[in-house]
C-alpha cells in the first residue's frame, strides 16, 4: 500500500494531461475489436479517442435500429471539432467480446453486462469506469470466471447530441485489476492506450476510495445548496458539512487498513472544488434532469458498510435521504403524468 495516493483533477480549459501516459507501444497494429457498452459521455469519449488511436472499436447501445451500422462521432475540445467513424452492435448479437468497457451509469452496470455476457468466455476482461462503489463486488460474484478492471477516472466529458460529446476536462484513467488474473494487465493498458491519460495502478483500492469520498462530498452538497462546484468553497456551512463527511469515513477506511485515500484529503477535495469550480456535478445534473443519481453507490454505500460495521455516519444518512427524497418526488410526479 502507497503511504499516500492523489487523483488529480484538470480545470476544463486545461489541455495538457496531467499524469504521464504509459508508454505505449504504439506502433503496435491492435486490431481486435474493443467493445464499449453504453454511448453516453464516457462511452462515446472512449471510441473517440480510441478510433483515433487506430483501434477497431464497436459501441454496444441500446438502439437496435443503429444497430449493425457504422456511426459518425462528433468530438469537440475546445477550439478542436473531430469526427470519427465507429461500429455500432447491439448485446444480443453473438460475435465474441474480449475487451469490454462499460460506460453506463452504476446503476445500469449490472443488467448491461448480463445483456452481452452470452459473448464472453474465460479469456474475456472487463473495464468498469463507473463512479461509486458496490455494485463492483455483486459483479465479480456472478462471473467469478471473468478478468475484472476498474478505472477511476477524472476526464469530464458531456453528451452534446446522440453521438456528439464535448471533452470538457482533460483528466487521467487509474486502471487496476479488482479480480482475476493480473497477467495480460499490460496488454489491457496498450489495447487502451489513446490520447486520454491512462496509468496502472496496484493498489487501485485506495484510489476507489479516495474518489467516492470526492464524490461523496462535492456530488450531494452541491444538489443540497443547489451550486455549481466552485461555490462550496465560499459556503461555511458547505465546508462545515464537507468536514463532517470526511471525518465519518476515517474510521470505515481505517477498518480496511486503507489510510491512504485519506492522505491530505481536505485539500485534495478543496483542489476538485477549484479546478472544477464551473462544473455543475453530475448528481447535480442528474436531479435537475429528474433522472436517476447514483446516490445507493456513493453516500448511501458508505452508510451501509457502516452499519455493517457499527460506526454511525448521520451525515451521509442525511444527504443520502435528502437526495432519495428528491429522487422520490419527481419519480412519483412522473408517474402521475
Ligand atoms: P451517461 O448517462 O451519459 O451514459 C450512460 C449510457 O449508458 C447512456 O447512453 C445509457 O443509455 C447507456 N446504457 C445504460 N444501460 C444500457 C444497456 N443496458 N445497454 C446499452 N447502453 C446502456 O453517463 P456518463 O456521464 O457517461 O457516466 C458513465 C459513468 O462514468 C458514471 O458512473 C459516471 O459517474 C462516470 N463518470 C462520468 C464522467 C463524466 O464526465 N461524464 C467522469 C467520470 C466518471
Ligand atoms: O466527478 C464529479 C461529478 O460531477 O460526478 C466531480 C468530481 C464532482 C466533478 O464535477
Amino acid at each position: 500500500m502507497p503511504p499516500s495516493c492523489q487523483i488529480s483533477f484538470s480545470s476544463q480549459s486545461q489541455s495538457h494531461a496531467c499524469l504521464k501516459v504509459i508508454p505505449l507501444m504504439a506502433a503496435m497494429k491492435q486490431t481486435a475489436t474493443i467493445h464499449i457498452l453504453g454511448a453516453g459521455s464516457i462511452g462515446l469519449l472512449w471510441a473517440a479517442y480510441l478510433s483515433l488511436a487506430g483501434r477497431q472499436v464497436t459501441l454496444i447501445t441500446r438502439d437496435i435500429h443503429k444497430s449493425g451500422h457504422r456511426q459518425t462521432v462528433f468530438l469537440e475540445k475546445g477550439s478542436s471539432k473531430k469526427q470519427v467513424d465507429v461500429a455500432l452492435n447491439t448485446a444480443d448479437k453473438a460475435s465474441h467480446i474480449d475487451l469490454l468497457l462499460v460506460c453506463t451509469k452504476a446503476f445500469d452496470a449490472f443488467d448491461a453486462i448480463a445483456s452481452c455476457a452470452h459473448r464472453f468466455n474465460q479469456e474475456t476482461a472487463i473495464v468498469l469506469l463507473q463512479n461509486g462503489m458496490g455494485f463492483q463486488q455483486t459483479l465479480i460474484d456472478k462471473y467469478p470466471s471473468q478478468t475484472l478492471y476498474v478505472g477511476i477516472s477524472t476526464e469530464g466529458a458531456l453528451k452534446t447530441g446522440a453521438f456528439a460529446l464535448k471533452h470538457t476536462g482533460q483528466g487521467a484513467t487509474f486502471l487496476g485489476l479488482i479480480h482475476g488474473s493480473k497477467n495480460n494487465h499490460k496488454k489491457i493498458c496498450e489495447r487502451l492506450s489513446c490520447a486520454l491519460s491512462l496509468q496502472y495502478q496496484d493498489q487501485i483500492t485506495a484510489f476507489q476510495w479516495q474518489k467516492l469520498i470526492i464524490n461523496c462530498v462535492i456530488n450531494p452538497l452541491t444538489v443540497y445548496f443547489d451550486c455549481q462546484n466552485g461555490a462550496l468553497a465560499d459556503n461555511p456551512a458547505a465546508q462545515l458539512m464537507k468536514q463532517a463527511l470526511i471525518d465519518e469515513c476515517r474510521p470505515l477506511i481505517h477498518a480496511q487498513g486503507l489510510d491512504s485515500a485519506l492522505h491530505n484529503i481536505g485539500e485534495v477535495i478543496d483542489d476538485v472544488i477549484k479546478k472544477t469550480a464551473n462544473n455543475s456535478s453530475s448528481m447535480r445534473e442528474d436531479v435537475q434532469q429528474q433522472k436517476n443519481t447514483e446516490i445507493a453507490f456513493l453516500n448511501d454505500y458508505i452508510v451501509n458498510l457502516a452499519n455493517t460495521l457499527g460506526i454511525a455516519c448521520p451525515t451521509h444518512q442525511f444527504l443520502a435521504n435528502y437526495i432519495q427524497q428528491r429522487e422520490a418526488q419527481y419519480e412519483s410526479k412522473n408517474q402521475h403524468h
